[in-house]
């Protein structure tokens, strides 16, 4: 038997062929057409899916299904809410893509979906009470209780990067309102931050001298001992120690698993989270372990496909 798992993102769409053991046996890419409400965007994963059967000679007969992450909240069932970033409105996801191709089909929020690859392949491999937040352009987050993803009654189960920890200063976030953690812990809230310090003080640092200062260079001048750049990483890991610390009083994991393209800086990141989660957590749940994620941009269609696999 095979699965397979899709990651659906702005630009792109990862596929990846799976056997039941959870092997990866294939990956590749296709262009998200995202014109037109994105309405070509399922059609056109079922044809790549159709056309790789038939290169590699394999019936449908031996494949258990697809599962797929989506860049936005989704229920249970696969309704799709608001996927801005695909122009889709309301519809389900699911039912649609397996109308097409004949298949089972299995939808999640992407990140949710990340948590779940991790989990069954990745950074939380032997955990099965985990919380994931991934630290992209956005900030995505999924809890995993018991092997099970919380995805919620509106699918906004694991928002994490939506929980607010400031209600003015920040600019206004995708989802509408003003300062989600997602303003100050994704790659465009370093660099906002990075921007504002550099713009609102003369003292001295290695950033001046780049053109557009991205999260990289915020990390790597930090770790070169550069005062204000650590300044930022320091503010950073304070934001997102002191929100998870609030997620461990209600949910109270195993580990905590820290992905996503910000993540790629390494120790440095789970260092400062975990060093204020310590300052800010409940006593019980004082110690709970923090790890980096594993499968970097592999972990969604590891999730599609775990979900569809144990489905
Ligand atoms: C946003 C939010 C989350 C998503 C996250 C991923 C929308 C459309 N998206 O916070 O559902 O998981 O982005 O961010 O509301 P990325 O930059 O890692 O894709
Ligand atoms: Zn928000």
């Amino acid at each position: 038997k095979y699965v397979f798992g899709v990651d659906i993102g702005g630009t792109t769409v990862k596929i990846g062929l799976f056997t039941a053991e959870g092997t990866m046996v294939d990956k590749w890419e296709i262009t998200t057409r995202t014109d037109e409400g994105g309405k070509y965007i399922l059609g056109d994963i079922a044809a790549s899916i159709e056309d790789k059967l038939a290169e590699k000679q394999i019936d449908k007969s031996e494949v258990k299904g697809i599962g797929m992450g989506v860049p936005g909240p989704v229920k249970a069932d696969g309704t799709v809410l608001r996927c801005v970033n695909l122009g889709w409105g309301i519809f389900n996801a699911a039912d649609e893509l397996s109308k097409i191709i004949g298949l089972p089909v299995k939808v999640g929020n992407d990140a949710n979906m990340a948590a779940l690859g991790e989990m069954w392949q990745g950074g939380g491999k032997g955990f099965s009470n985990i919380v994931m937040v991934t630290l992209g352009t956005g900030v995505g987050g999924g809890i995993i209780l018991g092997g099970k993803m919380l995805s919620g009654v509106n699918g906004a189960g694991g928002e994490i990067g939506h929980i607010q920890v400031n209600d003015d200063e920040t600019e206004v976030c995708g989802c509408g309102r003003k300062g989600c953690l997602e303003q100050y812990t994704s790659a465009t809230g370093i660099v906002r931050m990075a921007n504002t310090l550099l713009n609102t003080t003369d003292r001295p640092s290695a950033l001046r001298n780049v053109q557009y200062v991205s999260a990289k260079e915020v990390f790597d001048a930090a770790k070169q001992g550069d005062e204000l750049a650590a300044e930022i990483v320091d503010r950073h890991g304070k934001c997102l120690g002191k929100a998870l610390a609030q997620i461990a009083c209600v949910v109270d994991p195993e580990v905590f698993v820290i992905g996503g393209g910000v993540s790629k800086a390494g120790t440095i990141i789970t260092d400062t989270t975990e060093k204020y989660f310590k300052e800010y957590a409940f006593h019980a749940c004082k110690n709970t372990k923090f790890t980096l994620a594993t499968l970097g941009n592999d972990a969604g269609m590891y999730g599609g496909a775990c979900a569809i696999m144990n489905d």
